[in-house]
């Protein structure tokens, strides 16, 4: 890790409902595709912690999977983990989808984060979506669902085009504590090689893959090996029932063929390396509610 000069530093628990933006949020103010997007609810199933240094300033980005009811043993895992992870944060920064009026789901939210006792900054995101004089209706609708709790800040965002991202980033550093660099300059990110591959094909599934067939994938990373000029990474696509085998197949190969081109090129470029990729698909009934499995791939 090489040296960075910080006097102000903390851990900031991004969180919000399936689809907010947090993901997509995250990988811009950190300038990396570190986290993976999609439009599917549910596609950060494992928390990434990434790092943005600015002005002596370090804001350590705890991305969360989206906050929902639990359907299966994952998602029951994935909403521990959330609770889990504010007692490591300094505070949360809840992120909203302004495009949509906020309903139950938004109220269970606001429970969940204000619920953390920890300071609240609110990222009013997707308003590249939203008429101003609807952002406007949008604010009032929140701050009756926030009632009388109370909250450090409330920006509107959009963190596809980046509009006001400057602003919560300021407010974001404003509430700093003071503390020293938890990354260096050159690590963005706290993931393994193999935790990022797996992702990254998963980012491509989703990308291929409609309907329910998305929630029933993961994917492992068996072997990694060093090949000298080039990384070999052998892989699984885990589905439940052998019927799903065939969809992620596809016709003579065609899907799982630009699930690996897209996977590959996105590694690549991320990882910085040449990768030689192997796909395959297997099933495993039930890996959704199966504990052991889901400890076992990182689940
Ligand atoms: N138009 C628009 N789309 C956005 C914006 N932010 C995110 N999106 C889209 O919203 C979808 C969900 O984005 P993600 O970043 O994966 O959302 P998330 O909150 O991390 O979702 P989970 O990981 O499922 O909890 C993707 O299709 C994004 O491209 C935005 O500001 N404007
Ligand atoms: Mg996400």
């Amino acid at each position: 890790m090489s040296a960075v000069d910080v006097t102000n530093s903390g851990f900031v628990a991004v969180a919000g409902r399936p689809n907010a933006g947090k993901s997509t949020l995250v990988n811009h103010i950190v300038g990396h595709h570190v986290a993976i997007v999609s439009p599917i609810a549910q596609t950060t199933r494992r928390i990434v912690r990434a790092s943005f240094t600015v002005d002596h300033a370090q804001v350590v980005f705890v991305d969360l999977p989206g906050s929902q009811k639990p359907m299966d043993r994952m998602t029951s895992r994935m909403q521990k983990s959330v609770e889990a992870s504010f007692k490591d944060v300094d505070f949360v920064l809840w992120v909203i989808d302004g495009s949509e009026k906020p309903g139950a789901g938004e109220e269970k939210v606001a429970d969940l984060v204000f619920g953390s006792g920890l300071p609240v900054i609110v990222a009013l995101n997707k308003v590249d979506l939203t008429k101003p004089t609807v952002i406007m209706e949008r604010i009032i609708e929140l701050q009756a669902i926030i009632g009388d709790r109370e909250y450090a800040e409330l920006v509107p965002i959009s963190a596809r085009t980046g509009d006001g991202v400057d602003v919560l980033v300021q407010q974001l550093v404003k509430h700093l504590p003071e503390g020293p660099a938890w990354f260096g300059d050159d690590d963005v990110v706290d993931m393994r090689d193999e935790e990022r591959i797996a992702e990254y094909i998963r980012e491509a599934t989703l990308a291929h893959l409609r309907e329910e067939l998305p929630h029933a994938t993961a994917v492992t990373v068996d072997d990694l090996i060093d090949e000298g000029k080039v990384l070999r990474a052998e892989c699984t696509i885990w589905v439940e029932r052998e019927s799903q085998v065939g969809i992620v197949v596809g016709k003579a190969g065609a899907t799982i063929r630009d699930v690996g081109i897209q996977a590959r090129e996105r590694i690549e470029l991320e990882l910085g390396l040449d990768l030689h990729l192997e796909l395959r698909v297997k099933v495993r009934k039930h890996w959704r509610d199966d504990e052991q499995w889901l400890g076992r791939a990182g689940l």
